[in-house]
């Protein structure tokens, strides 16, 4: 079943989950390989001669200062509703074999995503992080999808006028879309969004 994105976001924020529409979880992107290539191509820096914090900055992203002390708790909540025996991080097994939600593909990619001193485990603090970084990049995604169809042309992400710099709004445009193929859905776009963020 195909839903679309709002209908998505609307059940995952019912489920409490930050992740992207199952019909949408890219393959290749999870895993030390990928890991590393994400790595390699954050750390050649500048994106249309900006620093991709300032670029994710210019689209209005403020990270933790955009956060209420509610939604922290809120998530944490959340957290430990899928931490089963309590440890305080999320394994392997509970977030991404024993989760029910989304497809298992999609959950390994958030979690290798949440997990970002690769360890292997999703603490309450990574957790809590990706959640911070990824609903606020999905509300950002949702305000400059003109058509509400879940997928980012560059003629939206230009016409929304967030990005004030047209040059530098299709070079960022160029670095989201990953597989080159002239739209963002919303796991490509937030896999790069989170190497910025965390940049
Ligand atoms: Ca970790
Ligand atoms: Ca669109
Ligand atoms: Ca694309």
């Amino acid at each position: 079943m195909k839903l679309t994105l709002a209908t998505s976001l609307a059940a995952l924020a019912v489920l409490g989950c930050s992740a992207p529409p199952p019909q949408e979880a890219e393959p290749g992107a999870t895993g030390p390989q990928a890991r590393m290539e994400q790595v390699v191509s954050s750390s050649s820096g500048m994106v249309g001669g900006v620093h991709p914090r300032q670029i994710i900055a210019l689209f209005g992203a403020r990270l933790r200062d955009g956060v209420t002390d509610r939604e922290l708790v809120g998530y944490r909540r959340v957290f430990g509703f899928g931490d089963r025996d309590g440890d305080g991080r999320h394994s392997m097994k509970e977030y991404v074999d024993e989760g029910v939600y989304m497809t298992r593909q999609a959950r390994q990619g958030i979690f290798n995503a949440a997990d970002s001193d690769d360890d292997g485990f999703v603490t309450r603090d990574e957790y809590v992080e990706n959640r911070i970084i990824t609903d606020e990049a999905k509300r950002i995604f949702e305000r400059m999808d003109a058509d509400r169809n879940g997928r980012l042309t560059s003629e939206e992400l230009v016409g929304s006028g967030i990005l004030k710099d047209e040059n530098l709004s299709a070079a960022v445009f160029h670095a989201l879309d990953a597989n080159g193929n002239g739209e963002l859905i919303l796991p490509e776009y937030l896999r790069t969004w989170g190497r910025w963020a965390r940049n």
